[in-house]
C-alpha cells in the first residue's frame, strides 16, 4: 500500500510534496474535467430512453429536447464514450503510476501542455455541439458521408494529441524507474496502464487518418467526396481497442485494489500478465466484427477478425476466474462457509466494493451478448437493432462505469482532503445504476431482438410489434432510474467538493507500491517483442482488407458526395 500522505497533508519530503501537489491540481484537473464532460452526456441518456417510448410521448408530447433526438444522442455519445473517459482514464493513470512508482512523472509540466491540449479540444466539441448542433448530429462514430464543421474534428484531434503526450509522459516514466530497478517486475497496475496506453496509441492511428485525410479536408471544402467503407474500417480500426482502453482501468481496479477491498487476495498475478499479453496482441485486430454486414470486406477477412475476436474474449474468462477467486477467498476471510456462502459475506454494505460487484454482474450478461455479436451468423439478427446498445450499456455503461465511479468515491476525497459526503447515497446511487442498467439492458435487448431499431425515434416508427413496443416502454422505465442514480452521483460530487467538512482519514490509498510477483519472466516486459508480434498480427488481419479497399475497381463510382446536413 501507498505510504505518502493523503492530499491535505502535506508532507515534508520535497519529492512527495510535488506529487501531492500534481495529484491534488493535475490529476483533479482531470477527474473534475471528466465529471463536467460526464455530466453534459450523461443527462441526454433519459431523454432518449424517453422518446423512444411510445407511451412516455403519448403523455409528454412537447419536452423541448425531443426535437433533438439525434444531436442528443451524438452529445451523449460522444460526451461520454470518448471525453469522460480519456480524461478519467488518463487522471487515473498518472495517479497510479506516480504512487506505485513511487516518483515523479517523468516531464511533468508537459502533462499540463497534455491536458490543456485535451481541454481546449472539449471545449471546441462542446461549442459545436451547442451553436452547430444540426450540422454536428453525426454521432460519436462520425461515419461519412455525414461531414460535421471542422471543429468537430479538430476538438477530437486535440483530445488524441493531448492523450499521446500524456502516454509519452508514462512511458518515460516507466522507462526511467525500469533503468533503476533491474532485475524487478513493475508493479501489476502500472504493467496493465502501459498495456492500455500501447493499445491506445496503436488505435488511434487509424482514426488519425481518417480525421486527417478524409474528415477534415472534406469539412473544410477540400475534398468533395469521400469513401465510406474505408472511413468506416478506419474508424472501426481503433473503435474495437477503444472498448479495451476503457476496460483496462477497471480491470486495474478489480485486480490490484478490489481483492484488499474486498478482504482477500489476487488468486494469481502471473496469470493477471498472461490475459494483459493476450489483450496487448489481440485487442486491435478486431474492427471488422463492427462491419460483418459491411459491403466491400472480403468474408475471409471478417473469419479472421471472428476468430481473433473469440481469442480477445479468453482474458476477460481467465478474469472472471483469477478476480473471482480473489472474491472467493475475500469471502471465505469474512465468514463465507459453503458452496457459495462466500458470495453473501461480500462487503455489500461498503459502496466502493459493491460498485465493482454490480460492475461486474453486469459484465457477465455484457460480455456473453458481446459473444452473440461476434458470431458472424447471429449478427445479421441482431445488427444495427437496440440489442447493440443494450450491450454496450451492460459492459461500458454498466461494468466499466460504476467501477469508474467506485474509483472516485475513493480517489476525489483522497484529492480534495475531505471525505465522501454520504457513503449511503453513493450506495443507493450504485444500486439504482445497476438496477436501471440491468433493465435497460434486457429490455433494449429483448426490443431489438423483437425488431427495434437503434439510433431511431422508435416511438413514432409505425411498423414496430407490439412486443417491440412494449419493451421500449420499460426501457423508460430504466431510463427513468438512471436519470435519479445520475442525480445521487453528482449531489455526492458536489457534496464532496463544496460541503464536507470532515477531513479525509490518514489511511490507506488501495494501491500497492510492491514490485511485481518474481514468478513472472521477465521477458514479459520486454515491449519490443510483443509490437513486433502486433504488427505481425495487424499486417495478416488488416492487410488484405486494405490493400483489397485501396485497389479494387479504382473508380470513381466508390466515391460518394460529402453530406453536410445530417439527420434532424
Ligand atoms: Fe462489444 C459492439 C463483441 C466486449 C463495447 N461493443 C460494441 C459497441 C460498443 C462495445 C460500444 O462482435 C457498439 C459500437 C457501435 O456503436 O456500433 N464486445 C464484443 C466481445 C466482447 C466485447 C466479443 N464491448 C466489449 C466491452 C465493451 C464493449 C468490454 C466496452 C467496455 N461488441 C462486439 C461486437 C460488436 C460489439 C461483435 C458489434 C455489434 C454490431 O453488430 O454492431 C468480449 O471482449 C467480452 C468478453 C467478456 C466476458 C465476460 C467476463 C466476465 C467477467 C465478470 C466476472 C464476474 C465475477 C463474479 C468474477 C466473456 C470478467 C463476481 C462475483 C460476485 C459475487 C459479484
Amino acid at each position: 500500500m501507498a505510504t505518502i500522505s493523503l492530499a491535505h497533508q502535506l508532507p515534508t519530503n520535497p519529492r512527495s510534496l510535488t506529487m501531492v501537489m500534481r495529484e491534488r491540481y493535475l490529476v483533479g484537473a482531470h477527474i473534475i474535467t471528466a465529471l463536467i464532460a460526464l455530466m453534459f452526456g450523461i443527462f441526454m441518456g433519459p431523454f432518449q430512453a424517453f422518446h423512444r417510448s411510445p407511451t412516455f410521448v403519448r403523455y409528454f408530447p412537447s419536452i423541448p429536447i425531443f426535437s433533438y433526438y439525434y444531436q442528443a444522442v451524438t452529445a451523449h455519445g460522444v460526451m461520454n464514450a470518448l471525453f469522460f473517459t480519456t480524461f478519467f482514464i488518463i487522471g487515473f493513470t498518472y495517479f497510479v503510476v506516480e504512487r506505485s512508482l513511487q516518483r515523479k512523472l517523468r516531464l511533468g509540466s508537459l502533462a499540463w501542455v497534455a491536458y490543456v491540449s485535451m481541454a481546449v479540444g472539449l471545449v471546441m466539441m462542446l461549442a459545436t455541439l451547442l451553436t452547430e448542433p444540426q450540422r454536428s448530429a453525426v454521432l460519436y462514430t462520425f461515419y461519412p458521408p455525414m461531414i460535421a464543421p471542422a471543429l468537430f474534428y479538430f476538438g477530437l484531434v486535440l483530445l488524441a494529441l493531448g492523450s499521446w503526450i500524456a502516454s509519452a509522459i508514462v512511458f518515460l516514466t516507466y522507462r526511467d524507474w525500469r533503468r533503476e530497478h533491474p532485475g524487478e517486475r513493475v508493479p501489476l497496475a502500472v504493467f496493465i496502464l502501459i498495456v492500455n496506453l500501447i493499445v491506445w496509441d496503436v488505435a488511434t492511428i487509424g482514426v488519425a487518418i481518417e480525421l486527417v485525410f478524409m474528415l477534415i479536408p472534406a469539412s473544410l471544402g477540400i475534398l468533395q467526396t469521400v469513401e465510406p467503407q474505408l472511413g468506416r474500417t478506419l474508424f472501426w480500426f481503433f473503435g474495437h481497442p477503444l472498448v479495451y482502453f476503457w476496460l483496462l482501468p477497471a480491470y486495474v481496479s478489480w485486480y490490484t485494489m478490489l481483492p484488499r477491498q474486498a478482504g482477500g487476495k489476487l488468486f494469481s498475478e502471473p496469470l493477471a500478465r498472461v490475459a494483459f499479453l493476450m489483450f496487448l496482441l489481440f485487442s486491435v485486430p478486431v474492427g471488422l466484427h463492427h462491419q460483418f454486414s459491411d459491403p466491400g470486406v472480403s468474408a475471409s477477412s471478417k473469419g479472421v477478425h471472428t476468430l481473433l475476436t473469440l481469442i480477445v474474449s479468453v482474458p476477460s474468462f481467465m478474469t472472471a476466474f483469477n478476480v473471482g477467486a480473489a472474491l472467493e477467498n475475500a469471502g471465505r476471510n469474512n465468514g463465507g462457509k459453503g458452496l457459495l456462502g462466500w458470495v453473501w459475506k461480500q462487503r455489500w454494505g461498503d459502496p466502493i466494493v459493491a460498485l465493482q460487484l454490480f460492475g461486474m454482474l453486469t459484465f457477465i450478461a455484457g460480455g456473453f451478448s458481446g459473444l452473440i455479436n461476434a458470431s458472424s451468423q447471429l449478427n445479421a439478427t441482431i445488427h444495427n437493432t437496440s440489442w447493440v446498445p443494450a450491450h454496450f450499456h451492460q459492459t461500458l455503461g454498466g461494468a466499466v462505469t460504476l467501477t469508474y465511479i467506485s474509483i472516485v468515491y475513493w480517489m476525489l476525497p483522497a484529492i480534495r482532503g475531505r471525505q465522501l459526503f454520504s457513503k449511503k447515497l453513493a450506495l443507493w446511487q450504485g444500486i439504482t445504476w445497476f438496477v436501471g442498467m440491468t433493465l435497460f439492458g434486457l429490455s433494449m435487448g429483448e426490443a431489438g431482438l423483437a425488431g427495434a431499431p437503434r439510433r431511431a425515434v422508435t416511438s413514432a416508427a409505425p411498423y414496430l410489434s407490439e412486443r417491440a413496443l412494449f419493451w421500449l416502454d420499460v426501457t423508460a422505465i430504466s431510463g427513468l432510474i438512471l436519470l435519479i442514480s445520475s442525480i445521487l452521483l453528482y449531489v455526492n460530487i458536489v457534496g464532496t467538493l463544496f460541503f464536507s467538512r470532515r477531513p479525509v482519514e490518514a489511511g490507506e490509498i488501495p494501491i500497492t507500491t510492491r514490485s511485481g510477483d518474481t514468478r513472472s519472466p521477465l521477458w514479459f516486459e520486454r515491449w519490443g517483442i510483443w509490437l513486433g508480434v502486433l504488427g505481425l498480427l495487424l499486417l495478416m488481419a488488416y492487410g488484405p482488407v486494405f490493400v483489397e479497399m485501396l485497389t479494387y475497381e479504382w473508380n470513381i463510382l466508390r466515391y460518394v458526395p460529402v453530406i453536410n446536413t445530417p439527420m434532424r
